[in-house]
């Protein structure tokens, strides 16, 4: 082992060490007298800001309050929900098809909103899906997945899906490099000559958010991590961390992190976007999805894709630039004046600024290192504003407040950090129960942060909770940032792991919130719009059952004539015009979940009888005094019986 290893190991384990005993010393882990009340909001009364986290490998988004910690909703996202049927009904299947075909389930990470000029505009919640790589957009008037896009040339979505500040495009950065192209069965250990780092930047349509693959950049085999956008002086520039520039395929032989230097890659996209007028792209044929929701038949729509544009930076030199940034950085983020970008070396002592200004002057007077893989290496002395020194152990992300101060969450001393960014001096630092990943300050990515509270998204919470078997729950923590010391105000648990979350202004969102769907308005091929309307229909093997549910009875509730070998459509429309009154429907047997159908909606559950029988169906969400009594029958009989259709 040479020195540079055993150290690499040393520290390894130290870190292993450190995850085992994580606990602050000395520090009091209970709210203090008082603070409790900083967090409290009265029953009936609304929350201040809305907290979107993400779900890690549940796949999902939850919906919470700041500062209660109220749990208001789930988003179903990239994997099946049996709540709201989601990935159940034939009308959301669609949504989850890839072109690897239905794929229930992702990894997601981030979360984004919609900006205009900088600020946080209320319209739209991007989520990334980190396995199957994909994005997804959320419209914040409905808490509903409208779209999700598949990024084709990548592996690990991860530095996805950060936004710029007018929201023309957001980013998905690979996290494995791999072989791109039509050859991709090749050795593993060719990963030097063969794996590629593609960026995608993704287009957002200016008014209904549609996703489109504007271009790709194919960069050397690092692996990208996470990203930020400029913005004021810095926008039209992208900033991503990135690991293993030592381009190893394996870690075992501790090859991915002996640099001493990594990188931070900045992208100038304003450039990329004039090299693609100028027609400097190459069209690559590829096969992606695109699946899209359309509020007016209720239902998803696939698509496949086949063809992106690839720019190459190493060809066309001044889209693209390496900053050398100390060990493995994990985030990246850029402060609300646009002006400073921190990067966060996991296993680095320091947290290094750099600034936009002295990037601009190095590239104008060419400071470079040389290259890496084509690509000119800024050197680090130009490009740095300073150093945080001694700023605590395992730094991985930086939020900011309205008053020129960072946030750095350190994973491995568990501990939250603040800093001033223009003097780099460490103000203040706060004990997390324990171990941080992200934080978040409500608009504390963008130009606008609200600089109230700080929420820490934990990666272990051993005794802070009831125990609950071998696995206990993931967990948040808000600490109150309005004055000099950040002081711990509330716990509260999570759905899934929650990386990075976002928080906005209540006032952005609520009064826009659609209330119901009028029932008029749906396009659904096979609504009934009103009792009169419900019927069962035969076509071949396929029995239509238009459906309607309202307070409290299904039309029809009685259907024969069904023969084993047919396939049996429930297509059911709610008629009810009231604010949450949905109908749930589920039938016996069925190797399926249940749908939900929100008032005005008509969702559809398909059921391949397999037995001969009566088959009892009922709603499965308590709609009014008579819900027990909200039921029906199905008889099924074998193949060529002569019961007639009827209902
Ligand atoms: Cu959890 Cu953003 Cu995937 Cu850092 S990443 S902790
Ligand atoms: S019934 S109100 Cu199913 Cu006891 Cu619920
Ligand atoms: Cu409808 Cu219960």
């Amino acid at each position: 082992m040479n020195s540079s290893k055993r150290m690499l190991t040393i520290l390894l384990a130290l870190v292993a060490l450190q995850w085992m005993s994580c606990k602050p010393k000395g520090a009091s882990n209970a709210a203090a007298g008082g603070s409790a009340e900083k967090a409290y909001v009265a029953p009936g009364k609304y929350d201040e800001f809305y907290n979107f986290v993400s779900g890690g490998f549940s796949g999902q988004m939850s919906v919470y309050g700041l500062p209660s910690g109220r749990l208001f909703r789930v988003i179903p996202v990239f994997s099946v929900d049996p709540e709201k049927g989601y990935g159940y009904s034939e009308e959301s299947k669609p949504m989850l098809m890839t072109s690897n075909g239905f794929v229930p389930w992702d990894d997601l990470h981030h979360v984004s909103f919609s900006q205009t000029n900088g600020e946080i505009d209320g319209r739209w919640t991007f989520g990334n899906g980190n396995n199957t790589p994909r994005v997804a957009r959320i419209d914040n008037k409905t808490f509903r997945t409208a779209e999700i896009i598949e990024i084709p040339n990548s592996a690990g979505n991860h530095s996805s899906p950060f936004i710029t500040e007018n929201s023309e495009y957001l980013v998905a950065g690979t996290r494995f490099s791999i072989p791109v192209g039509d050859n991709q069965d090749v050795p593993i250990e060719s990963y030097k000559d063969n794996f590629k780092g593609v960026i995608s930047f993704i287009s957002i349509g200016k008014e209904h958010g549609e996703m489109d693959i504007a271009f790709q950049l194919l960069l050397p085999g690092v692996n990208f991590d996470l990203s930020r956008a400029g913005k004021g002086p810095s926008h039209g520039w992208f900033f991503f961390s990135c690991y293993n520039s030592e381009q190893a395929n394996t870690l075992l032989e501790v090859n991915a992190s002996q640099r001493d230097k990594d990188f931070i890659l900045a992208v100038n996209w304003k450039k990329a976007e004039e090299y693609l007028k100028a027609g400097k792209g190459v069209k690559k044929q590829v096969r992606y999805a695109h699946n899209t929701w359309d509020e007016k038949t209720h239902s998803a729509k696939h698509e496949i894709r086949t063809e992106v544009t690839v720019l190459d930076p190493a060809i066309l030199k001044d889209i693209c630039y390496f900053i050398p940034c100390p060990k493995s950085p994990h985030g990246c983020d850029t402060d609300p004046t646009g002006e400073y970008i921190v990067g966060s070396g996991k296993l680095a002592a320091i947290i290094p600024v750099f600034s936009f200004t002295k990037i601009q002057k190095a590239i104008a007077d060419k400071t470079y290192d040389g290259e890496y893989g084509g690509i000119p290496v800024i050197k680090y002395e130009a490009a740095l504003h300073g150093e945080v020194k001694k700023p605590g152990l395992g730094p991985l992300h930086t939020e900011f407040d309205d008053k020129g101060n960072a946030y750095t969450s350190f994973f491995v001393s568990s501990e939250i950090v603040k800093w001033n960014v223009k003097s780099l001096e460490v103000l203040d630092r706060v004990p997390t129960y324990y171990s941080i990943g992200h934080l978040s300050i409500p608009g504390g990515d963008t130009r606008k942060p609200w600089g109230k509270y700080v929420v820490a998204y934990n990666k272990i919470t051993k005794d802070r909770y009831l125990p609950t078997g071998p696995e206990l729950t993931q967990s948040a923590q808000i600490f109150d940032i309005s004055g000099d010391k950040m002081q711990l105000i509330l716990d509260f648990p999570t759905i899934g792991e929650p990386h990075y979350a976002g928080s906005m202004p209540a006032s952005l969102i609520k009064d826009k919130s659609v209330k119901i769907f009028k029932i008029d308005e749906n396009q659904h091929p096979y609504a009934a719009k009103g009792e009169k309307e419900s019927k069962v229909v035969r076509e071949g093997n396929k029995i239509h059952v238009y459906m309607t549910s309202i307070r409290s009875h299904f039309a029809p509730d009685n259907i024969e004539g069904v023969k084993l070998g047919d396939e049996v459509y429930f297509h059911v429309t709610n008629l009810e015009q009231d604010w949450d009154v949905p109908h749930g429907f589920a039938i016996k047997g069925a190797l399926n979940a249940e749908l939900l159908i929100m008032p005005g909606e008509t969702q559809t559950l398909k059921w391949v009888p397999e037995k001969v029988g009566v088959f009892p169906f009922y709603c499965t969400d308590f709609c009014s005094a008579l819900h027990q009594e909200m039921q029906g029958y199905l008889r099924v009989s074998p193949a060529g019986s002569n019961v007639p259709l009827s209902f």
